[in-house]
């Protein structure tokens, strides 16, 4: 006699044989609540993401690089609003989740916590902050949360344009004069452990990795995911002329990846728990603009109740 399958067991079954699970199906909670966490959390960093680059958006060298600045802080606005309708697909309310931001009790990612003093910082930005993005997001196009999948096959594809900007903007420092190439090894060695960081804890430190990669919603470690960011991202700063700082970076042939130091973990449990170098500029950031916000947002709920009145009345 064969015995009756659980909701959980035809659920993990489900999800092994690869398929979607939509909006309208038997989910576990914990699936649904594990989901509602990191998707609100990618959009919360959709939108803080936009801060450090939009610091440069009046001083950008040339109406060339203006433009494709303006447009890559745009596409981080739609991708946090694609998100946060992701998370409303499972029953999350946005007001409630953007009050979770404003009021500092929800995470974004660390590595919007850095502040971004110079141009060349803005190279570094799309050229490793999206590159490390796009390395860890190309897996949740496989995600097995229908929604989250599909909003990561479009926003993957604006994040590789961000990626070559951003590294347009260090090969063209780097070709150019002794102090533009000091300022992009000088912004290099200020983001490359935070972006290795931006990865999450190593494996045995991630509380949530098995089960998230049981339900397939993640489909790589954080370490994985690391490695392969790494392994990646060196021979492009070989061709950039520029170091990585790092000393114990070495190719190792037998395990076919680069060895590399320790992350500064302290650093990382710091930047999450609100003490970054940025954490409160940030938050004040986002709570300035939500509050002068207020007035648009209030317009829109009225012309919507108008349009749904009006729609009744022609239906009558
Ligand atoms: N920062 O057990 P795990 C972008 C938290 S988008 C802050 O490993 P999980 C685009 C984690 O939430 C960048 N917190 O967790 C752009 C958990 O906290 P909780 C964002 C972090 O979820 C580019 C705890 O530590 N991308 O850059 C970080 O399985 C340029 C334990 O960690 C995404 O969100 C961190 N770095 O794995 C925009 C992608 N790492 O909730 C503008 C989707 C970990 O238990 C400009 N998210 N934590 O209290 C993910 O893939 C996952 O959520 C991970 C973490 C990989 C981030």
């Amino acid at each position: 006699m064969t015995k009756e399958l659980s909701l959980e067991e035809r659920f993990q079954q489900y999800v092994d044989a690869e398929n979607k699970v939509e909006p309208k199906d038997w989910m576990p909670e914990k699936y649904r609540k594990t989901l509602i966490r990191q998707i609100s959390q990618h959009a919360h960093s959709e939108v803080v993401g936009m801060l450090p680059e939009a610091n440069w958006i009046t001083r950008a060298p040339s109406l060339r690089r203006k433009v494709a600045l303006l447009a890559k802080v745009q596409d981080e606005a739609g991708h946090g609003l694609y998100l946060y309708s992701a998370a409303e697909t499972l029953g999350a309310d946005r007001q409630a989740l953007v009050k979770d931001l404003l009021d500092g009790k929800a995470k974004y990612s660390s590595i919007f916590n850095y502040p971004t003093p110079t141009w060349a910082d803005i190279g570094a930005i799309g050229w490793l902050v999206d590159g490390a993005a796009i390395a860890n997001q190309v897996m949740l196009c496989r995600t097995s949360y229908g929604p989250y999948a599909r909003a990561m096959v479009r926003i993957c594809k604006e994040e590789s344009f961000h990626q070559r900007q951003g590294y347009e903007i260090l090969l063209t420092l780097v070709r150019g004069t002794e102090a533009q190439k000091k300022m992009a090894q000088d912004s290099l060695n200020r983001w490359w452990w935070p972006s290795l960081m931006m990865f999450g804890p190593t494996d045995d430190h991630s509380p949530n990795s098995a089960q998230s990669m049981k339900w397939k919603i993640k489909r790589k470690s954080n370490d994985e995911l690391r490695e392969e960011f790494i392994d990646k991202t060196v021979p492009q700063a070989e061709f950039l002329g520029l170091t990585i700082p790092d000393p114990k970076l070495k190719w190792n042939e037998e395990r076919g990846h680069y060895d590399h130091s320790e992350i500064d973990w302290e650093e990382f449990y710091d930047v999450i728990s609100g003490k970054g170098k940025c954490n409160k500029q940030r938050m004040d950031a986002r709570n300035k603009a939500h509050a002068e916000g207020k007035w648009v947002r209030e317009a829109a709920n009225v012309y919507a109740r108008k349009q749904a009145e009006h729609s009744k009345q022609s239906a009558a």
